[in-house]
């Protein structure tokens, strides 16, 4: 059942950010960063080396030091939780993560968190964290597409804003944040869309919540799906998560690749079907043998925009299939992980991926 927004905007009015009479308003925010790796921690051969780098081998205080504007904007210290290519991200590294964003979180001298993380699997941590993290203070999730090496290297600015955006008293209560490019976007809804472009990272259809223009950070809309304080998930006790995949539907699709997920023991399988999340026969009934084994199927889409509806080609009912709603198959896998570590009731589970 959905809390609702006001309990929220009282926990705000109490944060330190936003009383108006507290000294905080005197002193520089706190932000802590903590690095995981990836392109913006990435070194080249020469300036001009855009691809063909080696990505998370720069570590934190090098990137800090790169950046000695930050002073201006907040009083900052660097942890290197880890130091990986994001493509290698697992659930045992989110859980340290996460971990250590919530103690830090609870911290009343923390009023807000950067992680500096690889691109790759950038927009997957972002909503692991949207889940989880119990606070209403920013959590701001940056990387770069060039090297700190490069010519232009985007990710000294990013990181900038980054910081400016987590020390913002404008950020409390959005949720977890991207902030590349300029611009910010929500977890939810941010996804890479270029392999290689500065300006990979966008919410289609969905749009940006704001963006940051030199040390103004401006928004323009709220997360409309509950995140963060006002999610019924908690992770705290967890030292694993649910082993769920995703399987990929196209044109001649086989069964092969469900079946092989049903007999691996999976939890759950995400199925990434073509046009409103459609499985062909064969391979819908290779779900609905999985479904049989007591493996939770969520169905959504390979297109990328607009929501997979219930009972559209499917009889979702009588399969006792979820649907994903607008959640891609990469964001949707995160929330019926997560889902399984509190139910495996197929109604409950539709109920969070109309919620979240
Ligand atoms: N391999 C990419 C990663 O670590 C590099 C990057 O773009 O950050 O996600």
């Amino acid at each position: 059942m959905n809390i609702g927004f006001v309990p929220i905007l009282f926990l705000l009015l109490c944060h330190p950010l936003l009383r108006a009479d507290d000294t905080s308003e005197k002193r520089l925010p706190n932000v802590v960063i903590l690095a995981t790796g990836g392109t913006i921690a990435g070194s080249g051969a020469t300036s001009t080396t855009t691809v063909g780098y080696k990505p998370a081998t720069v570590p934190v205080q090098a990137l800090i030091d790169a950046v000695p504007e930050l002073k201006k904007v907040a009083t900052v210290q660097g942890e290197q939780v880890f130091q990986i290519a994001s493509q290698n991200m697992t659930n045992e590294y989110w859980l340290k993560l996460a971990k250590r964003v919530n103690e830090l979180l609870q911290q009343p001298d923390v009023d807000g968190i950067v992680i500096t993380h690889g691109t790759d699997t950038l927009e997957e941590t972002a909503y692991f964290l949207n889940l989880v993290a119990k606070s209403a203070k920013p959590v701001v999730i940056v990387g770069a597409m060039r090297p700190s090496t490069a010519l232009s290297a985007d990710g000294p600015i990013n990181l900038y804003n980054a910081v400016l955006v987590a020390g913002s008293k404008e950020a409390v209560g959005r949720g977890v944040l991207v902030c590349m490019n300029d611009q910010i976007n929500s977890a939810r809804d941010v996804t890479k869309t270029n392999t290689s472009t500065a300006d990979t990272f966008k919410s289609p259809e969905l749009g940006v919540l704001g963006y940051i223009q030199g040390d103004r950070v401006a928004f323009y809309r709220l997360p409309a799906r509950r995140h963060t304080l006002n999610s019924e998930f908690d992770i705290s006790g967890a030292d694993k998560l649910p082993n769920v995949e995703i399987a990929y539907g196209f044109a001649n699709v086989s069964r092969t690749t469900v079946d092989a997920l049903a007999a691996a023991g999976v939890d759950g399988i995400v199925y990434a079907g073509v046009g409103d999340g459609n499985p062909s026969e064969v391979t819908e009934q290779a779900l609905a043998d999985a479904r049989a084994k007591g493996i939770l199927i969520v169905r959504s889409a390979r297109v990328g925009n607009g929501i997979v509806a219930r009972n559209s080609e499917v009889n979702d009912d009588k399969r006792d299939f979820v649907v994903s709603d607008t959640l891609n198959p990469q964001k949707a896998r995160i929330l019926l992980m997560i889902a399984l570590t509190k139910t495996k009731d197929t109604k409950e589970i539709q109920r969070m991926f109309y919620e979240y």
